[in-house]
């Protein structure tokens, strides 16, 4: 079942139910911000106190961050992660191919409005499959005649039982740039996380874990080889007006990425697809 609904804040999103799962997609960003599948508790960590406004990005859920990731390389104006989460999508496909399965097609392309803030001719194609597992694939078309470079991450908030319980696989030996720092170090041993931590993992593998106390996540991510981990901690949690003081808690992000050594050039006509899936195994 595909249901278009609105927030009580009149932000306009998707409600998907089948066999397999519950999913919410808000048409602004494309933003994913809530799967559940059936008899489980949600895979995705939202926070109560996200603003669901136009024009602000929805905390939680999977933000969509392009055409750059963190702040933009030559201008500390313009937002933060890009324009695309605080951008309107338009569903132009859906799909139910049984029970188990809800397929969605968003599109945004570029605009005088993009074009003033970004000078590139674009399309991005959001595929989103809501089954048994939840997979996102973000797809950026060069619609301009010169090539152009972009950085984006899957922004991806997993609920967590508790942070002190979790422990992260697949990032070991992986050299990443400790944003908090501005070192760069060697990820060894196993990643518990006992602080805000803010790491941009490089050269990374396609495969990681989620070890939680009630549960395994399982992210496997394509045309990535870079990895995001973030967790605010208490001072950010406490400092975020969309956030409670202690969701670091129950919260962790890892992001899919091209971020860094890793953002994607593309000549005209050339397509690149970010993807991750999604699986409680
Ligand atoms: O992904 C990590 C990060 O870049 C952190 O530095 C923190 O800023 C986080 O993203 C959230 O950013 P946002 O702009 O959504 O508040």
């Amino acid at each position: 079942m595909i249901i278009n609904k609105k927030t009580a804040t009149g932000l306009e999103y998707i409600e998907i139910h089948n066999k397999s799962a519950t999913a919410k997609v808000a048409l602004q960003g494309g933003h994913l911000f809530h799967y559940q599948q059936q008899g489980k508790t949600p895979l995705l960590w939202l926070s109560e106190k996200s603003h669901f406004q136009t024009g602000k990005a929805i905390r939680g859920g999977i933000p969509l961050c392009w055409p750059w990731f963190g702040k933009h390389p030559a201008d500390l104006d313009l937002p933060q992660h890009g324009f695309a989460r605080t951008s309107f999508f338009r569903l132009v496909e859906s799909n139910e191919p049984d029970k188990k399965t809800t397929e969605l097609v968003l599109k945004f392309e570029s605009s005088a409005s993009t074009l003033s803030i970004w000078p590139y001719g674009f399309q991005l194609i959001l595929r989103i499959t809501v089954g048994p597992s939840l997979t996102v694939a973000l797809t950026t078309i060069n619609c301009d005649t010169k090539a152009f470079t972009i950085s984006s991450a899957l922004h991806t908030y997993f609920a967590v039982s508790s942070i002190n319980a979790v422990s992260v696989q697949g990032l070991d030996e992986t050299e990443y740039l400790d944003a908090l720092t501005g070192e760069t170090k060697i990820q060894r041993g196993i990643f518990r996380i006992k602080e805000e931590v803010d790491r941009i993992y490089q050269k990374t593998k396609s495969s990681f874990k989620i070890i939680d106390s009630d549960r395994v996540i399982q992210i496997i991510s394509e045309g990535s080889s870079s990895v995001v981990v973030w967790n605010p901690w208490i001072d950010k949690s406490t400092r975020m007006a969309d956030m409670q003081a202690d969701d670091y808690k129950t919260m962790l992000c890892i992001e899919t990425a091209n971020a860094f050594k890793d953002a994607r050039r593309l000549i005209p006509g050339e397509e690149h697809t970010l993807k991750v899936t999604l699986m409680e195994i």
